[in-house]
């Protein structure tokens, strides 16, 4: 079986990008460790103190993020990061060439309950006439990403990268810590059956998406005349995984809980590195009125609509929002 650096070599992939990816993945395997590990590394359970999104951070948040943040701050082809739970962007070295965003560990709610996480990473180029720590490094466009992976802390440990040459996937063996190819360009089915949202804040959605919603449950007794599954992780990574494992739309839409934030998926370190993935694999990534990969960022942490997966299904969705 292929292992990770021979097949990024194999395409073409510079070789300060695989420095970087190399650090993440270096990273990435310290932390399942730790997931491995759970109670018995007291890693558990949630810590005093609130993140720039107003999250209680989780023990393992910190560690997580503490763990990226210096082993990327320590290499030296990475300019700058920015993260989840940083409250701003924090400079690397001057004359690196890349930026690295990422949420260090998606789904901390399933933390405590054993549940699947995962690390959701982003690169880009960094730009040169603007200071390498400069917020306004990252004010790119997710189509400008020169790669896009995450790492999903489950049963098996995963990472799913793309670096524009398709999208896949590669198992961690742990006996030898090298990740070795066991899912080789993925493709999504344009169509398919199961459908990932949170039904409990359907009040707070506009009618057009309750609407289509309503359609996928009625299933054959309704106007899509075919039955539908559903499924719900509570941590995008593992609902991402699902789709691109075995295709399927996934959905956060923008709703009426807080005014002040209408959405809840951050743009920078969810949204478009999983938009990246899933269109390098068939799929389609857009907001409720645009494609992911085109919105330009005006804030860090700034918050967007999510509906990705099966092309087709998402143009269905879309269909009903432009009613
Ligand atoms: P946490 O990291 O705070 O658990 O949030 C995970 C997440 O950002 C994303 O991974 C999930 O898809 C989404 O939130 C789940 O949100 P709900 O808890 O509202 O279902």
């Amino acid at each position: 079986m292929k292992n990770l650096f021979s097949v990024l070599r194999s395409d073409q992939v510079a070789d300060d990008l695989i420095q970087v990816i190399e650090t993440i993945v270096d990273a990435s395997k310290e932390i399942a460790f730790r997931v491995r590990q759970g109670a018995l590394a007291g890693v558990l359970g949630s810590t005093q103190d609130e993140n720039i999104q107003g999250e209680t951070q989780k023990h393992l948040d910190i560690i997580s993020n503490q763990l990226l943040k210096d082993l990327l701050l320590a290499c030296p082809a990475v300019a700058a990061i920015a993260s989840e739970e940083e409250d701003t962007v924090v400079a690397g070295t001057s004359t690196g060439k890349y930026l690295v965003a990422f949420d260090p560990l998606d789904g901390s709610s399933n933390i405590d309950i054993n549940g699947q996480i995962g690390t959701i990473f982003s690169i880009y180029r960094s730009q040169d006439l603007i200071p390498h720590g400069s917020e306004l490094q990252f004010q790119q466009t997710g189509s400008q990403q020169v790669c896009a992976g995450y790492v999903l802390y489950g049963p098996s440990t995963l990472l799913a990268i793309t670096t524009g040459k398709g999208t896949r996937c590669f198992t961690l063996d742990s006996t030898q810590g090298i990740f070795l190819l066991t899912a080789d360009l993925i493709q999504l089915a344009p169509q398919t059956q199961e459908f990932a949202i949170n039904t409990s804040n359907a009040r707070f959605w506009s009618e057009d998406m309750r609407a289509y919603i309503d359609d996928l449950v009625l299933g054959e007794t309704g106007p899509r005349q075919k039955r539908f599954n559903m499924r719900w992780n509570a941590a995008m990574v593992g609902d991402v995984h699902r789709v691109l494992t075995r295709s399927g739309i996934f959905l956060y839409p923008s709703d009426s809980r807080n005014p002040k934030q209408p959405a809840k998926l951050r743009l920078l370190y969810e949204a478009n590195p999983m938009a990246l993935l899933i269109e390098n694999a068939g799929g389609k990534a857009w907001s409720e009125s645009q494609r992911i990969l085109d919105i330009q960022p005006q804030q860090l942490h700034e918050r967007v609509a999510v509906i990705l997966g099966s092309a087709d299904e998402v143009d269905e969705c879309l269909s009903y929002l432009r009613r």
